[in-house]
């Protein structure tokens, strides 16, 4: 196959000119295969399960924008709604009838959600979620768990996954000591550590947040109960639970892991999937939480583009696409995938872990069960980055970090899956 790193010529040229303008080259670091000793490839044109760089190298993609992308790039349904959006004005700064309809549709999915407000990142719907669940409970500090990720905002930016752990960074600079006091941060799927935390600030936690299956350590799932004795802790001690399903949402099920491990949130954030690779994010949850919100109470929370007509519209139609034999198809291919891949891991005897819920995987370098972040944090990064490579100099665009989650998608056929198989398989005796 054509050795795609060397062959990025055209690549190299855009990242020396970007790095003269833009921090890293790059407007979020994770984009910059920092942590796989690589630089970015420049994308040019991206169409259902592929992607083009600048020298036309092509790709079978697994990161599909970081999950937004569940039917494939620039699916036609997605692109004509933009259009038919676009023909009508591109923002309004004012109310219109698509923001009512894409509410009624997550709604109809998640009935945990009784009002939800439309944001432009996940980030931005975390930060109004923290900022609801301190002034409905009038308590401040909030239990986190080490590994995921809510975004960047300043409350959950302390032993976080995703960019934080891909770049190894200690912890955030900038964030005052203050803030990072009323954040406490509990290893993930040790329900005992989060009841022995709790009862030591009685009546001081405001609200436990969570990726309900987390996939910036890499995708750890749940294990048995976690997620109920959450939900009956957070209960018993008047505090929140906060699902973040900016991943989940729409990615596992119709709806989110909430729906599949049966448990009722108090708010939910969604982002990625609802905006179908346009910029949003959400926050939504119980009426008497949510009418908190500004203008109707006292929690002020706002955004010019917030409700964009041209996410919106790519959210519905999206959202639209998907029905229980998305999810079935999901679930065939993405299983035919990974499991193909444990049995060439058997053959070849070596030390990999793959950690898979539906349509999201990540494989682990690493001899051991990964069911949390400091066991994830085991996993070969050196071994990683030669995987990467190979893979990637092979038509095979990962997500450049051990850290991340991949993402199959509707537009994944049974050929992408075969070629990834015989890369893998030849990449993987090498590494
Ligand atoms: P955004 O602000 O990036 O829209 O969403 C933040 C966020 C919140 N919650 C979860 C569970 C998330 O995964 C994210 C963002 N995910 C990362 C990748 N895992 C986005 C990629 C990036 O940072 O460039």
């Amino acid at each position: 196959m054509q050795d795609v790193l060397t062959n990025t010529k055209k690549s190299k040229e855009l990242y020396k000119r970007a790095c003269e303008l833009i921090p890293g080259g790059v407007n979020s670091p994770v984009r910059s295969f920092k942590a796989v000793e690589s630089e970015p490839l420049f994308i040019t044109k991206a169409k259902g399960s592929y992607i083009w760089d600048a020298d036309q190298n092509k790709y079978i993609d697994y990161v599909c924008s970081w999950g937004p992308l569940i039917h494939g790039h620039a699916h036609p349904e997605a692109t004509e709604a933009i259009e038919n959006a676009l023909a009508k004005g591109i923002s309004y700064g004012a109310s219109h009838e698509n923001e009512i309809e894409l509410a009624e549709i997550i709604i109809k999915h998640m009935p945990s959600i009784e009002r939800i407000r439309l944001v432009n990142s996940g980030t931005e719907a975390v930060m109004t979620a923290l900022r609801l669940a301190r002034a409905f409970t009038k308590r401040n500090k909030i239990i986190k768990f080490s590994g995921c990720y809510h975004g960047h905002s300043d409350s959950v930016l302390s032993n976080s996954g995703s960019g934080i752990a891909t770049l190894g960074l200690p912890s955030c600079a900038g964030v005052t000591k203050n803030t990072a006091s009323e954040t406490i941060t509990l290893p993930f799927n040790n329900f005992h550590n989060v009841e022995m935390t709790i009862s030591k600030f009685p009546k001081e936690v405001a609200a436990v947040i969570v990726e309900p299956v987390v996939g910036n350590s890499g995708v750890i799932p749940p294990e048995a109960n976690f997620l109920k004795s959450l939900r009956e802790l957070t209960k018993k001690h008047n505090c929140l639970l906060i699902f973040d399903e900016v991943i989940t949402g729409f990615r596992l099920a119709l709806g989110g892991a909430q729906n599949i491990y049966k448990i009722i949130p108090d708010l939910t954030i969604l982002g990625k999937i609802i905006g179908g690779g346009m910029p949003i994010g959400a926050v939504g949850g119980k009426k008497e939480i949510m009418e908190l919100l500004a203008p109707l109470g006292p929690v002020y929370q706002a955004g010019t583009l917030s409700g964009n007509p041209i996410s919106v519209a790519c959210g519905i139609a999206t959202l639209n696409m998907l029905n229980e034999e998305t999810y079935t198809y999901l679930e065939s291919i993405s299983s035919l995938l990974c499991e193909s891949i444990k049995e060439i891991n058997e053959e070849t005897n070596n030390k990999v872990q793959i950690n898979r819920v539906g349509s999201m995987f990540t494989i682990f370098f690493t001899g051991t069960r990964v069911y949390d972040y400091a066991s994830s944090k085991k996993s070969n990064t050196k071994i990683f980055t030669k995987f990467f490579q190979n893979m990637l100099q092979n038509g095979i665009y990962l997500a450049p970090s051990q850290f991340e989650a991949n993402f199959i998608s509707t537009s994944h056929k049974e050929e992408d899956i075969k070629k990834t198989l015989a890369v893998y398989k030849q990449v993987i005796s090498a590494v």
